[in-house]
């Protein structure tokens, strides 16, 4: 008679199974690090728009760790790759089935400006540009070579991972020292706009420029998600003084050197669209200290998504201004449908402003005739500033500043006047025609009659507006008794 299999095999006979599995996808390469890969990831719907979610969900953290990854899909073939402003995509090969991407933290001479260079620590060659781009469902693999002289972590900011590959020097693993490479693995199980950026020391490193974007595409694109243009812009804030070579990180406060994908105004690349087209602008911020109101002129959009998931069209609301904390990243998107050149750019007026806007004496409206003459004696190449205000237009790059240095920097723009602004902005060039979408088309071409111009004497009488008697404050002349004031003919 057959013996009777007693409940210690049966646990036996169970534990071989499990193991023959572990084996199984240990030679895939799937779900090796928790021996579990029990189930297959099940991927968000497609339908995340439709806004029909429970309150208290089963996860908030993307469900069991141990699943195992669906099959890789290559850029062009399964999704349309981000388009990176001054930057690029890390590259990556495919291991048994997973993405594997090598990431170097090193020092860059970088470039903010053609005025401007520092010496900066980034990824890969690049300051604050270099992004990771993936798959939801897809494993993937990053080695992260410390080639600086401190030791450093990466924490991959948002997303559902093991414990262990979050990546806080200390607390979730041991520091990546001078010269060494660590592995950080896991399946993706969400789909989104990512950041990522050192945890140790962070003050410093992540000031230093150790910081980027990390895209995931869903895996079951809704039928709202392909869109014409998808941007991904990572904001963030320096001081760097006038003259000097390296961004100070102990600074607090005083930041004058703002950036998108690592450069300031005017160097930032334009973001080229076709009349028409579907944008997505994913903005991100990992600044020190800094929130950051991104407003778009000419248009609404809509904000669909945080770092957290997608927002349910029913929850999103029109905008011109995102405002983009720090440590938070943002969708937006908008159908381009008006030609011309569009400004896009943080609405803190200092974030518009590069260097020695800040920390100088309260000049505006003073009277400084003279005074040039009396000084000029003692201190050569003395300029009175600030009297009128900051817009020094082309001054500022003619002037005795230091070497190395864009204070008041801005761009000459068509009409041969100075567009006062630096830092945290740049411009959407929407166009009818374009050869293609990596050329900078160059200034808007107006249609006649739609630019503000200076009013034509025949216009001004036409409509009844007499000026002949206003003065310009503080000019001293005044043409008329009757000061400023009621419009003549009322
Ligand atoms: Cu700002």
């Amino acid at each position: 008679m057959r013996k009777k299999i007693s409940r210690r095999e049966i646990l036996g006979l169970g534990a071989a199974t499990i193991a023959g599995g572990v084996a199984l996808l240990g030679k895939q390469g799937q779900a090796k690090t928790h021996g579990g890969g029990s189930s297959q990831y099940q991927p968000s719907p497609g339908q995340a728009k439709s806004g029909n979610r429970l309150y208290w969900e089963k996860s908030y953290s993307g469900g069991p760790i141990d699943v195992k990854a669906l099959t890789p899909v290559l850029p062009g073939k399964g999704y349309k790759p981000v388009v990176i402003p001054n930057g690029g995509a890390l590259p990556f090969k495919m291991v048994d089935g997973v993405k594997v991407f090598h990431l170097i933290a090193e020092e860059v001479d970088h470039a903010f400006d053609s005025g401007l260079r520092a010496k900066c620590w980034g990824y890969n060659g690049r300051v604050n540009s270099t992004i990771i781009e993936a798959v939801e469902g897809e494993r993937i693999r990053i080695y992260v070579t410390n080639k600086l002289e401190v030791s450093t972590s990466v924490h991959w900011h948002g997303f559902y991972l093991p414990n262990g590959m979050d990546g806080v020097g200390g607390l979730t693993q041991p520091y990546i020292k001078p010269g060494e490479t660590t592995k950080y693995e896991w399946t993706l199980r969400q789909h989104g706009s990512f950041m990522f950026h050192a945890h140790h020391d962070e003050m410093t490193q992540m000031g230093m420029g150790l910081i980027g974007m990390f895209v995931v595409h869903p895996r079951n694109p809704s039928p709202e998600y392909p869109v014409d243009r998808d941007f991904s812009l990572m904001i963030s804030e320096w001081a760097i003084e006038a003259g000097t070579a390296r961004p100070n990180t102990l600074v607090m406060n005083d930041f004058n050197i703002l950036t998108i994908n690592g450069k300031s105004f005017p160097s930032t690349a334009p973001l080229v669209c076709k009349t028409g087209d579907k944008v997505r602008i994913r903005l991100g911020n990992l600044g020190a200290m800094d929130h950051h109101p991104m407003h778009i002129h000419g248009y609404h959009f809509r904000i669909t998504a945080t770092d957290g998931e997608d927002i349910p069209l029913s929850a999103q609301w029109p905008e011109t201004t995102a405002l983009v904390a720090v440590g938070q990243t943002r969708n937006i998107e908008l159908i381009t449908d008006a030609p011309g050149d569009w400004a896009f750019h943080c609405h803190m007026t200092h974030h518009v402003m590069n260097q020695m806007g800040h920390q100088f004496p309260n000049m505006v409206g003073m009277k400084v005739d003279g005074v040039e003459e009396q000084v000029r004696p003692l201190l050569p190449a003395y300029m009175s500033m600030g009297h009128t205000g900051m817009d020094m237009g082309k001054m500022a790059e003619v002037m005795p500043y230091p070497k190395n240095t864009i204070a008041m920097k801005g761009a000459t723009g068509q009409f041969g006047d100075y567009i006062s602004m630096g830092g945290l902005f740049t411009v959407v060039k929407v166009r009818d025609q374009l050869r293609n979408y990596d050329e900078d088309p160059g200034w808007y071409k107006h249609p006649a009659e739609t630019v503000a111009l200076k009013a034509t004497d025949e216009e001004l009488r036409r409509d009844g507006i007499d000026v002949s008697k206003l003065t310009v404050n503080g000019s001293g002349k005044s043409g008329s008794k009757t000061h400023g004031g009621s419009p003549s003919g009322h």
